[in-house]
C-alpha cells in the first residue's frame, strides 16, 4: 500500500509535466482524485488493512492527495498565466500605427458660392427667403408681367406639370410671394436663392441650375442704388479692383433693364479667351421693377420704387474658379469635387 501510494505520487508528478491545457489537467485530476479515481480506490482499500497500519497509510494517503492537489493547482495557475499571455500577444495593438483616415465630405462648390453670395447680401441688410420649386403659372409668369405668347413661356423653356403647375423657371415667384405678404409697407430687401428649371442642356446650360435673385423696394429707390449695390457685390465676390458696366436690355418684369458686366477676372480687362477678347464678362441681369409688377402685388407705384437683379450661381462659380463646363458641377466626379 505504502509503495503503491509513493508510485502514484511519482506517476502523477511526471504526467503533470506533459499536460499543456486545462482540459487535460481536469481529466488528470478526475483520474487521481475523482470519485472513482486511483487515490480514492486506495483509500477505500484501507478497510482491508490491519487496524495498526491504517493511521500510517491514512496519513501517507492524505499527504499524497495534498501533493497531487497542490501540483495540479500550481500547474493550473501556470497554464492560466500562459493562456493570458498568449491572448495578450494575440490582441496586441500597436498604438503608434497611423489610423485609418476617414473620408470626410465637404460643402459642394456651388453651395459654397451660394453661401458667399448670401453672406455678401446679408452684410448689405438683405434677408434670405426661399420658396417652392413647383409653382403656379400665376407666380412664375402672370404676376411678373409676362405677356401671353412671350418666348420664355414656350414649352421649349418650361417644364409643365399640369395646366396650372410648372417647375419654376426663375426664383422671381419668391419675390412676388414676399411682396404679397409685406405690401404696402417698406423698406423690404430680399434675396431668393434656389434651384430653377429650364428645358436646356449643353456645356453652358443645364435643365436645373441655381439662381440668386434679389430686390429692394422703398421710397425713392433709384437706378443709382442698383448700380452701387451690384458694384459692391462684384467687388466683394471677385476683387476690389473689379469694374462694373451696365448695358441696356429687356426683361418683362423690369423697366429699364440692364445686363451687368464685370471686368474680366482672368485678364483684368486686357482681353483673353475667357472674355472673348472683350475685356468684359456678363454676370448679372437687373433693372427697376416694372410699376405693373409692383401694383399687381399691392404696392402703390406712385409712392415706392424698387430695383431687382438676378444671377446664375453656376456662372459665378465657373468664372471664379475658371471652370469651362457647367456639367462638371452635376457629375459628382470626386476628382473634380475634391479640388474645392
Ligand atoms: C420681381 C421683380 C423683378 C429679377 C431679375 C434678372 C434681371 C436676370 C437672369 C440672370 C441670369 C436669370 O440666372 S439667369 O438666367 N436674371 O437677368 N432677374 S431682374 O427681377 C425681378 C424679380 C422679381 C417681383
Amino acid at each position: 500500500m505504502h509503495e503503491k501510494l509513493q508510485k502514484m505520487a511519482e506517476e502523477a508528478a511526471s504526467r503533470l509535466l506533459e499536460i499543456n491545457n486545462l482540459q487535460d489537467l481536469e481529466e488528470l485530476r478526475i483520474k487521481y482524485l475523482g470519485k472513482k479515481g486511483a487515490l480514492t480506490q486506495v483509500l477505500r482499500g484501507m478497510a482491508d488493512l490491519p487496524a495498526e497500519e491504517r493511521p500510517r497509510v491514512g496519513r501517507l494517503a492524505n499527504e499524497v492527495k495534498k501533493r497531487i492537489e497542490d501540483a495540479i493547482t500550481a500547474r493550473a495557475d501556470e497554464l492560466k498565466e500562459r493562456q493570458k499571455e498568449e491572448r495578450l500577444q494575440r490582441e496586441h495593438i500597436d498604438v503608434t500605427l497611423p489610423g485609418d483616415r476617414q473620408n470626410l465630405g465637404h460643402i459642394h462648390p456651388l453651395s459654397q458660392i451660394r453661401r458667399e453670395i448670401e453672406d455678401i447680401f446679408l452684410g448689405l441688410g438683405y434677408q434670405v427667403v426661399e420658396g417652392p420649386e413647383v409653382e403656379s403659372d400665376y407666380y412664375n409668369f402672370q404676376a411678373l408681367n409676362f405677356p401671353k405668347g412671350h418666348p420664355a413661356r414656350d414649352m421649349q423653356d418650361t417644364f409643365l406639370i399640369n395646366d396650372d403647375l410648372l417647375l419654376r423657371t426663375h426664383t422671381s415667384p419668391v419675390q412676388v410671394r414676399t411682396f404679397e405678404k409685406t405690401a404696402p409697407s417698406v423698406p423690404v430687401k430680399i434675396i431668393a436663392p434656389g434651384k430653377v428649371y429650364r428645358r436646356d442642356d449643353d456645356a453652358t446650360h443645364s435643365p436645373m441650375f441655381t439662381q440668386v435673385e434679389g430686390f429692394a423696394v422703398d421710397k425713392r429707390i433709384t437706378f443709382a442704388d442698383l448700380k452701387g449695390t451690384l458694384a459692391a457685390f462684384a467687388r466683394k465676390m471677385f476683387s476690389p479692383e473689379t469694374s462694373v458696366r451696365f448695358r441696356p436690355s429687356y426683361f418683362p418684369f423690369t423697366e429699364p433693364s440692364a445686363e451687368v458686366d464685370i471686368s474680366c477676372v482672368i485678364c483684368s480687362g486686357k482681353g483673353c479667351r475667357v472674355c472673348s477678347h472683350t475685356g468684359w464678362l456678363e454676370i448679372l441681369g437687373a433693372g427697376m421693377i416694372h410699376p405693373r409688377v409692383l401694383e399687381v402685388s399691392g404696392y402703390d407705384a406712385e409712392q415706392v420704387s424698387g430695383f431687382a437683379f438676378g444671377m446664375g450661381v453656376e456662372r459665378i462659380a465657373m468664372l471664379k474658379y475658371g471652370i469651362n463646363d457647367l456639367r462638371l458641377f452635376f457629375d459628382n466626379d470626386m476628382r473634380f469635387l475634391t479640388q474645392f
